[in-house]
Parts: structure tokens; C-alpha cells; sequence
């Protein structure tokens, strides 16, 4: 259904070059690869003003073992308070904030800035994640205490004191909140706290047995005009066929179509108020196709549609 909001016009992109919570290194890369594959233009071409902040400053990674279930914890913290900062800064000046990841532990930074926005705004928050994995996991049950693997359960209050509650208020966000899509690789206790926490998941068997369509129609239900839809892309959703660029690719996930018509579907809400770009590993991606699929189909999530209809 084609809804009358509109998008925010002024557009803010923001890099934040670590891969400080990843299990392998060049996440880092991210942020310029995005660029190189001419990010902003491709959005100034739907009709909006992009400006590039840059990129955020953070701890180098010092590549060590975890301790106590979690490895770099501090520097996680300071690189999640940087783009939470960030990230609040331009939801406040009602503009639309573009997370260039970096791994994922960075949606904590993100997510818990759009959660205080949306607290302080009345608004109610959507969080689309969409992603090969649950990122659902805590220092007990991680077999690896790669924090790119615990963000949505620090952002339910799951984790440790330094990066849950970021928001001003534990949990940042409720369960409810969340529609996980494209999931196909949950390590065992992290499924039993999906489970108990009560996460809406539409893993790879639903879209297999529903299709995409159906699946963003559940996904997408129930907003409205005073809800501020928040996109989290882990580029890992994608079939690793089409997007090898990544660290931890898992087969069997959306093609290039079902990619497509999810962001299109996004898009034609009218809701997406800021997004996450994440995961982007150009040390395995192949001449930078990975980030010209992903620009591709942000490129749709900002209104590109693959075919012409009345009125658009
Ligand atoms: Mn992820």
C-alpha cells in the first residue's frame, strides 16, 4: 500500500570505519567502498540533498581474545557512543541519518540515538532488521564474544552495563519493536532467547513458504503516519551469490529480486526515517560489486522502482 508520508529531503551520510565487533577484519572499509560506488549521487538523483559528514574517529582494533564472553568491549563502546552522537545530532536537525558501517555491533550507537529521538518525539519506532543472522546473542552464550553478534539483544537490555541503555533508559527498545527478516543462521541458546524474548522472525523457511511480498506485508503491518521506521541492512541478508563482499556469509538468502521487491515495499511506506548500512567487507567483496549491489538497492529503498506506475 502506497502511503502519503514523504521522506525526509535533506539526507545525512556518516561513516564509521571499524570492524572493532566483527570476527573478521575490513568491515573497516566499508564506509569508503560505499562511497566509491557513488552512494551519495545515486541518492541526490531520487531528489534529495545528501551531504557526507565524513567519517567518525574510534579506537584502532586491537585484535584480542575475549574476556568475560566479549572481545573489545571498551573500544565498542567508544566507537557506539560516537555514532550514537552522531546519529542523534541529525535526527535533530530533521534530517535522515545514513549509518555507513562498519560491522554491526554498530546498530547499538545508531538504534539506541533513533530509540532517544523517538522517546523525546512521541513517535513510535519500527526496527527492520534485515540480516542472515538474529545478532541476538550474550557474553553466556556466544561461542565466539564478537559483539557484531549481540546487537538487538543489547538493545533489549541483554548485555553489558556499558553499551545497553545508551538511550537514557534500559531496555532502548522492546522486542515488539523489531521484525527480523532473512534470518538462516541462530547459534542454539541464542534461539531459545529469541524465543523467550518473543523477537518477530521471519526466517528464510517463511519467505520461502510465503514469498517476499507476504513477508514484508506482516513485516510492515500496523504503521502509521506517527511511526518512524528504522532500516538496519546487514549486507550479509543477501545470497552470498550475489553479494560475496561480507564476513560471515551464510548461503541460501534473498536473490537480487526478492532483495528488490523488499526495498521497494520499504519505500513505497514512506516511513523509513534512517538506516543502517553494515557488514560491507571489501577484502572479500570482487572488484566492489558488493557495494555497487548494496547502493543499488538503496537506490530503491529512496524510490527507484523497477517498473513504472501510475502516479509515481
Ligand atoms: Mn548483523
Amino acid at each position: 500500500m502506497q502511503n502519503t508520508a514523504t521522506l525526509p529531503t535533506q539526507i545525512t551520510l556518516i561513516g564509521a570505519p571499524t570492524d572493532i565487533g566483527a570476527g573478521a577484519r575490513g568491515a573497516s572499509m566499508g564506509p569508503e567502498a560505499l562511497r566509491v560506488a557513488d552512494l551519495g549521487a545515486v541518492i541526490e538523483a531520487q531528489g534529495f540533498e545528501v551531504t557526507d559528514r565524513g567519517n567518525l574517529y574510534g579506537p584502532a582494533n586491537p585484535w584480542l581474545p575475549p574476556v568475560d564472553g566479549y572481545r573489545h568491549l571498551e573500544e565498542v563502546t567508544a566507537w557506539n557512543q560516537a555514532v550514537h552522537d552522531a546519529v542523534y545530532a541529525e535526527l535533530s536537525l530533521g534530517r535522515m541519518p545514513i549509518l555507513l558501517g562498519g560491522d554491526h555491533c554498530l546498530g547499538i550507537g545508531s538504534i539506541s540515538a533513533v530509540a532517544r529521538h523517538c522517546r523525546e518525539a512521541g513517535k513510535k519506532l519500527r526496527v527492520l532488521w534485515l540480516d542472515a543472522h538474529a545478532d541476538f546473542n550474550t557474553h553466556a552464550l556466544t561461542p565466539t564474544g564478537n559483539i557484531h553478534g549481540m546487537p538487538v539483544a543489547c538493545l533489549c537490555g541483554y548485555g553489558p552495563e556499558q553499551i545497553i541503555g545508551m538511550s537514557g533508559q534500559t531496555p532502548d527498545i522492546e522486542p515488539g519493536w523489531v521484525r527480523q527478516i532473512g534470518i538462516r543462521s541462530v547459534d542454539q541458546g541464542e534461539k531459545r532467547l529469541v524465543h523467550e524474548a518473543g523477537l518477530e522472525v521471519f526466517d528464510m523457511r517463511y519467505l520461502d513458504e510465503m514469498g517476499m511480498r507476504a513477508t514484508m506485508e506482516a513485516a510492515l503491518a500496523g504503521l502509521d503516519a506517527d511511526t518512524h521506521l528504522h532500516v538496519s541492512f546487514d549486507v550479509d541478508f543477501l545470497d552470498p551469490d550475489i553479494a560475496p563482499g561480507v564476513g560471515t556469509t551464510v548461503p541460501g538468502g534473498p536473490t537480487y529480486r526478492e532483495a528488490q521487491l523488499c526495498m521497494e515495499m520499504i519505500a513505497d511506506t514512506g516511513l523509513m526515517r534512517s538506516l543502517d548500512v553494515v557488514e560491507l567487507n571489501p577484502a572479500f567483496d570482487v572488484r566492489n560489486k558488493t557495494a555497487e549491489l548494496a547502493v543499488d538497492l538503496i537506490e530503491s529503498l529512496f524510490g527507484k522502482s523497477t517498473l513504472m506506475r501510475r502516479g509515481s
